[in-house]
């Protein structure tokens, strides 16, 4: 990999690095992400159904099966280098700020700390009427097959129904991680934008306030997306390669 001596002396005077990541990122974990053609987990269903919370109200038991299916791939997924090389990163820039849209806790498993989840997390399940956050049932009790109907569990405060701790369409996200992914995409001085579509909003609308803002705008990605022309760099290729080199070479131990 090879930067101008420009963009490493940009990067390396930045106070402040954000790191916006997707589904790409955890695809090297053997998490499938949601849009893409082989392995998308929305290739034979239809995304409208499942992640929303109409969908849920209609069919609760296919809904938490199919949450519970993925649930139980994240629990038996692993970091891989790309998450380590984000939470290495944090040590080697006075201050980074890291942005997922992923409902995984693999980041947080390779080490990262305060981590802002925009899309909420699987392993949160919450009670959809009084909003008590319900203990996720252990490992070993759960491997339910893709596309099991699975009834999901009732509070024990009031019995309404547990959901899935993740942000559907139409639902807003989190407001305090929001606004704090709003102000490190204004305020940093390079921001990497890693293993996303970029098509949902308005976590994609982050890359594009770090380009106003006149930051280093560097995409990880192993395909094209509509944000090419805009950033400064494209990095074409798997995240768990591109991104520890980056790393290595851009901020290099001391
Ligand atoms: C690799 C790789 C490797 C692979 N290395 N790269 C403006 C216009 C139109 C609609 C809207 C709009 N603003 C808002 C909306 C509505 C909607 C929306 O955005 N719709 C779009 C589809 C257009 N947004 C919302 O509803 C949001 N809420 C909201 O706006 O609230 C205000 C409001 C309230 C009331 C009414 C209206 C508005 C909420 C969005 C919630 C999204 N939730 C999901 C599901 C979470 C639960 C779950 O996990 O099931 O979040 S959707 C899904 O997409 C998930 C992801 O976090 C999100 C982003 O996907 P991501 O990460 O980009 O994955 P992919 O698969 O798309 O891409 C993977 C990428 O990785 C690809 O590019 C690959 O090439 C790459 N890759 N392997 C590097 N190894
Ligand atoms: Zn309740």
């Amino acid at each position: 990999m090879r930067f101008s001596t420009d963009l490493i002396s940009r990067l390396r005077s930045a106070t402040h690095v954000a790191v916006f990541t997707g589904a790409g990122v955890s695809a090297e974990s053997g998490i499938p992400t949601f849009r893409d053609r082989q392995s998308g987990l929305w290739q034979n269903f239809d995304a409208q159904s499942l992640a929303t919370p109409e969908a849920f109200e209609r069919d609760p038991a296919f809904v938490w099966g199919w949450y519970e299916w993925r649930r139980a791939r994240v629990l038996a997924s692993q970091p891989n280098a790309a998450h380590r090389a984000i939470a290495l990163l944090a040590e080697r820039v006075p201050r980074l700020t890291l942005i997922t849209q992923n409902v995984d806790d693999l980041h947080e498993r390779a080490g990262s700390r305060e981590v802002l989840h925009l899309h909420g997390r699987i392993c949160s399940p919450y009670c959809s009427a009084c909003g008590l956050e319900y203990p996720a049932p252990q490992p070993a009790l759960l491997e339910p097959e893709r596309g099991r109907r699975l009834e999901p569990p009732r509070c024990g405060q009031c019995g309404g129904r547990v959901r899935p701790g993740v942000v559907w369409f139409g639902e807003s996200l989190p407001s305090l991680a929001w606004e704090q992914a709003v102000q490190a995409a204004r305020g940093c001085g390079g921001f990497l934008c890693v293993g996303t579509s970029s098509i949902v909003e308005p976590a994609a609308s982050l890359t594009r306030v770090a380009i106003a803002a006149g930051s280093v705008t560097i995409q990880v990605n192993i395909d094209s997306t509509w944000l090419d022309d805009l950033v400064t760099l494209n990095l074409r290729g798997p995240a768990a390669s591109m991104l520890p080199e980056l790393v290595a070479e851009v901020w290099p131990q001391a």
